[in-house]
């Protein structure tokens, strides 16, 4: 272990404070939180315990920013220079970033070096939309002039998870800043570090006091005061259905909006024409990806009967190849994030062995791998019953469920039979095929003949039902961060 690239990580000065104003400070109770590298399974840096008192003091800040400071004050293009600089700073120290998101995580070093390119994307692709999102004129009654504005909301509120943190920070964080919002981030407890690296880099870049504040936490405590907090005027959140439950329920209260992402049991179909050769390394990776823990993890996959045999049997092989291992082994898949999360899916692991549902492959974990991290096997489960757990709940784990079907008509039903709705891939050489049933399924994604290519920060992202709703990445984000003013001049 002596080589291994992230244990030189810098875990930050101000790590143990929150980031108020462009400065660290001691956080209101002075208390802290452990944090694991989840690839050791032990406590590597410590982190503040922000509380309901933290979040006062940031909402003030951001508020300030927003209303009076130089912030507000800005043009958007300026704004956008901004975003585009803190791309290039993230670059700069894309490294080190990566080496602390992959202690932090467990994440394999190449996945953490990805998840931090796609970090620096999004405040590139924001920073350039800042002056480019405008709004219209409307023709109307003679004598009139209409034009419509879109303005920032005022105060955003944004909580995050473990499972990207690099990117969620990048994906909530721009598009707010781009249209000229102040923001409060709560990141997630379990992995935080490169949040509050990133701030600190926001603000060598020049961002101005108050426009970014980290204050990180307990859920239930900084978590729980964000979410209810008055002077908030907006929230996005992602995380599980059961917290963005309370999110809707406390924005509602506060007669604001939210965005709301919150994880999918997504299918992949696969039709018996399908290109298996094209298609199986995003038929696996769908679901090895960050050891299954992605909101859009591939999790079931649907085979034609037909091909039913050939396509498990492809997939099997290639599942059976797959090794967990720490952030340095660079493997296919790291640990899960925490001991708790590990128990889950087990849990799960276990309950499918009790329905007496067979597993059809299983990768291992490495040797070499620290024996206290938090790593879980791939297991691939099938022919997994319609109404068992295991076809209809998220695991959050590299655990893949193979559901027979039909025909067209059984496919649709069954891509549709679980209360998400988030993304979706289909597999067919036949193109009518492909669009017909893509255009049939209810999710806010479908790709043909693909599966979650290129981090897609260009595209609208977002569910239905208990997937959330709104929709983040791309252009389409700027629209939740805004709020839509029309202007109605009679000048005649
Ligand atoms: O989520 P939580 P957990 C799903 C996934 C996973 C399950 C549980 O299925 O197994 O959720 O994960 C903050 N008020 N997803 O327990 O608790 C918390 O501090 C305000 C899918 O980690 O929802 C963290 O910052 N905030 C998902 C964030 O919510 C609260 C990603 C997420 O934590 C809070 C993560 C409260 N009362 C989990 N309680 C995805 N969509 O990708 C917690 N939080």
């Amino acid at each position: 272990m002596a080589d291994d690239p992230t244990k030189g990580a810098r875990v930050i000065a101000g790590a143990k404070g929150v980031f108020i104003n462009n400065e660290f400070r001691t956080s209101n109770s002075g208390k802290t939180l452990d944090v694991y590298a989840p690839g050791e399974g032990a406590v590597f840096a410590e982190i503040a315990a922000g509380d309901g008192v933290d979040i006062d003091r940031a909402v003030a800040a951001a508020r300030h920013a927003f209303s009076q400071g130089a912030w507000g004050k800005l043009a958007p293009f300026e704004r956008g220079r901004l975003l585009a600089k803190l791309g290039l700073a993230i670059l700069d120290n894309a490294e080190e970033l990566a080496q602390l998101e992959a202690r932090d995580t467990g994440k394999p070093m190449k996945q953490a070096r990805a998840d931090i390119q796609a970090c620096a994307r999004y405040f590139e692709f924001y920073g350039g939309g800042a002056d480019k999102f405008h709004g219209e004129t409307i023709p109307f009654l003679n004598g009139f002039f209409v034009a419509t504005e879109r303005e920032p909301h005022g105060v955003t509120g944004h909580i995050i998870p473990w499972n990207y943190p690099a990117q969620m920070f990048g994906r909530s964080l721009g598009p707010a800043l781009a249209t000229g919002n102040a923001t409060v981030l709560k990141p997630a407890e379990d992995a935080c570090l490169t949040s509050l690296r990133l701030a600190e880099l926001a603000a060598e870049v020049g961002f101005p006091a108050g426009a970014i504040n980290i204050v990180p936490g307990l859920g239930a405590e900084a978590g729980a005061a964000l979410i209810s907090h008055p002077g908030v005027d907006f929230l996005s959140f992602t995380g599980s259905p059961e917290v963005g439950v309370m999110v809707q329920t406390e924005a509602a209260k506060n007669f604001i909006s939210c965005v709301l992402e919150l994880g999918g049991k997504s299918p992949q179909v696969v039709f018996s024409d399908v290109d298996l050769e094209a298609a199986l390394p995003s038929l696996v990776n769908a679901i090895v990806q960050n050891a299954g823990q992605t909101c859009s993890a591939g999790s079931r996959l649907l085979v034609q009967k037909s091909a039913y045999d050939r396509v498990v049997e492809a997939v099997a092989d290639r599942f059976s190849k797959l090794r967990a291992g720490s952030p340095e082994m660079d493997l296919d898949l790291g640990p899960l994030i925490s001991q708790l999360q590990k128990k889950r899916v087990e849990t799960f692991i276990a309950k499918a062995a009790d329905d007496g549902i067979p597993i059809l492959s299983k990768g291992k974990v490495a040797e070499g791998a620290p024996s206290d991290g938090f790593y879980v096997a791939p297991h691939m489960f099938g022919p997994v019953p319609r109404s068992n757990t295991l076809a209809r709940d998220e695991v959050f784990g590299p655990v893949l469920s193979v559901l027979p079907f039909e025909d067209e008509a059984d496919a649709i039903e069954l891509a549709n039979g679980t209360d998400f709705g988030l993304i979706a891939g289909v597999w067919t050489q036949d193109g009518k095929r492909g669009t017909r049933v893509a255009r049939q399924i209810r999710s806010g994604q479908v790709y043909i003949n693909a599966y979650g290519a290129g981090g897609g920060i260009e595209l609208p992202f977002g569910g239905t039902r208990k997937s959330g709703h709104g929709r983040e990445k791309g252009m389409a984000a700027l629209h939740d961060f805004t709020t839509l003013k029309t202007i109605i001049t009679k000048h005649d």
